[in-house]
């Protein structure tokens, strides 16, 4: 079984709340709140399948506006889609064999979504309290109503060429060879600006390229056994009466920059019920939620017993991140019901789990009211039980240490701009090593008795290109956090892996943030009064293309770019940050090249 039960201990030995009081209080808070909508009614659906080689790799994949009804008690939103289905249809490629996909946008308006900040409501004595769900109020923002359909596709993970990666193309990848390992990638819009309204619109779809090798370690492959979830979270608009009309919110609180809804939505459905055989099942899982990040715990029985064991508090995913589960269900009775919960606070800053004492209350507002995701209910007496492999990548192998002793280093600190009477400015900063002959603000690493001192050469997306990374050689790339939030870095074509988390305090002197500069000390160490451990997850340890950087670390990733030349980008995979203003762009070089790059 994978991911743990509540026996499972706390992450601290000495933390005086064991991970089962606090899933204990999650069900109790469940149970106390009455859900505006009835959980675990609708089916788990299913995205259509377009295998491409049965299309001889030729798909058509045409974006529409349609219909959909995310639960059986509301009445149907109005969404754009792949298809004009949310989700958009599950495309299963080969490796090796090329896919074109064309691209048809056939959107009309008007945009299915109404953006809003809301105000605050507060109790009787000023304090902000939680307005979940719906608008509560709060004039829409207009400017979502001029939309009128641009859309770009970007596959997230995808080995793709430049001028296909969603920058402004119509068409995937024509007769490009598609040496991709096998992998769970999904395909999403990517529109400057509005990627968080065109997503949340509906514009996601998953991606799983397969392969021989994978073949080989006897995974389930296709239905009933292997199921997708594409996790979302989703907010509905309120009639006068304070009914739920089904139109989709996208609606940001006051303080915070991102959009997070109380409707957790799975497959398109809110809190759906998949029943499963006495069997072992494979989730391909992907959180395609805007800002959300999930912890997410099965509350059942069992031990984990697989090759790489999940976090004891629960299995993390920020926005973007996919995990591939193997769950065995198959020592369980029929009628037996397994929930799966979502334990993550939002905003989400790494931390284990709130600790639930008069102090913290306000951590535990920062959770789900409904935390309900995903319910699992057991039929059947057929047993189907596989072996679980040890070894799950037989291919991959470790950067060796003297590609890394010469690779080239980078720093970006991830730094947060307020600014007066204007929502808050997330961008990355990117450092290059300064001289003494450099004026201007510093940042100071200070590790041991080595100080590297740098001076920012790009704050914003339209700043000039400065990292030209070489195909074929190994980079280190160091992600700093300067802000007090959690953000998936995402880097588009090739996987990178994770190297080190490395705690960090720092100082920023007042007026330290400005547009375009930054003027701060980092001292490699942890502060006293940190209490991430900023271990690296089991799970994370293999290729990746989006990590967690939590608040006061640097994440130390290793990545090789191949195969492909040209304009790419790396951003926040919170749809809002990378709307405001964190993305990047990259430029990879031919090595021949590189001689007469000035
Ligand atoms: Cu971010």
């Amino acid at each position: 079984m994978f991911f743990p039960a509540e026996a499972s201990p706390s992450k601290r030995a000495d933390d005086p709340l064991a991970l089962d009081t606090f899933v204990c209080e999650v069900v109790a808070m469940m149970r106390m709140v009455t859900p505006p909508l009835a959980p675990f009614v609708d089916r788990l659906p299913l995205p259509s399948r377009l295998i491409a080689t049965e299309h001889d790799g030729q798909l058509t994949v045409r974006i529409r506006a349609g219909e959909h009804r995310f639960h059986r008690d509301l009445p149907a939103s109005s969404i754009w889609g792949f298809e004009g289905t949310v989700p958009g249809p599950l495309i299963e490629a080969e490796r090796g064999q090329p896919v074109t996909v064309e691209w048809r946008n056939e959107l009309e308006g008007p945009f299915p979504v109404s953006d809003t900040v809301a105000p605050q409501p507060t109790d009787a004595d000023g304090v902000p309290v939680q307005c979940l769900p719906g608008l509560s109020g709060g004039e829409p923002e207009r400017h979502t109503a001029g939309l009128t359909g641009h859309t770009v596709v970007h596959l997230h993970g995808g080995l793709t060429p430049a001028s296909y990666d969603g920058w402004a193309e119509n068409i995937f990848a024509p007769g490009q060879p598609m040496d991709q390992r096998a992998a769970l990638l999904w395909y999403h819009d990517h529109v400057m600006g509005i990627t968080k309204f065109d997503v949340y619109a509906g514009l996601a779809g998953l991606w799983i390229v397969r392969e021989d090798r994978e073949r080989d370690l006897g995974l389930p492959e296709g239905p009933p056994f292997e199921v997708p979830l594409l996790i979302q979270d989703r907010n509905f608009d309120l009639d006068e009466q304070g009914r739920l009309t089904g139109r989709l919110v996208h609606k940001t609180d006051p303080e915070v920059m991102e959009a997070f809804a109380p409707f957790t939505v799975v497959n398109g459905k809110v809190w759906p019920v998949l029943d499963v055989q006495p069997a072992t099942y494979r989730l391909r899982v992907l959180n395609g939620s805007n800002a959300r990040t999930y912890r997410l715990v099965l509350l059942g029985d069992g031990a984990p017993e697989l090759p790489v064991p999940v976090p004891a508090d629960g299995l993390l995913l920020a926005s973007a991140e996919r995990a591939d589960l193997l769950v065995d269900f198959s020592d369980l009775a029929p009628g037996s019901e397994l929930t799966v919960l979502n334990t993550a606070a939002a905003p989400f800053d790494g931390s284990s789990f709130p600790v639930a004492d008069a102090e913290n209350a306000a951590d535990l507002e920062s959770l789900l009211p409904y935390p309900q995701v995903l319910r699992f209910r057991v039929v059947g007496e057929a047993k189907v039980r596989r072996p679980i492999p040890r070894e799950l990548v037989t291919d991959y192998e470790l950067p060796a240490a003297e590609a890394l002793a010469r690779a080239r280093r980078r720093a970006i600190a991830l730094v947060e701009h307020e600014r007066a009477d204007e929502p808050s400015m997330l961008t990355m900063r990117e450092l290059a090593v300064a001289t003494d002959a450099d004026g201007g603000p510093r940042v100071s690493v200070i590790d041991g008795g080595e100080t590297t001192r740098y001076r920012v050469v790009a704050a914003h997306f339209e700043d000039m290109t400065t990292f030209f990374p070489m195909l074929g050689e190994y980079e280190v790339w160091q992600l700093i956090n300067l802000t007090g939030d959690t953000h998936p870095i995402h880097l588009h074509l090739d996987p990178f892996q994770i190297l080190a988390r490395h705690p960090i305090r720092y100082e920023i002197p007042e007026d330290g943030i400005g547009d375009r500069d930054l003027a701060a000390t980092i001292t490699l160490g942890r502060d006293p009064d940190d209490e991430l451990d900023h271990a690296i997850d089991e799970n994370e340890r293999g290729l990746k293309d989006t990590i967690r950087v939590n608040p006061n670390e640097i994440v130390e990733i290793a990545v090789r770019f191949t195969t492909f030349s040209g304009r790419y980008m790396y951003h926040c995979h919170i749809l809002e940050h990378e709307d405001r203003d964190m993305m990047r762009p990259f430029v990879t070089m031919a090595p021949e090249l590189m001689p007469f790059m000035a």
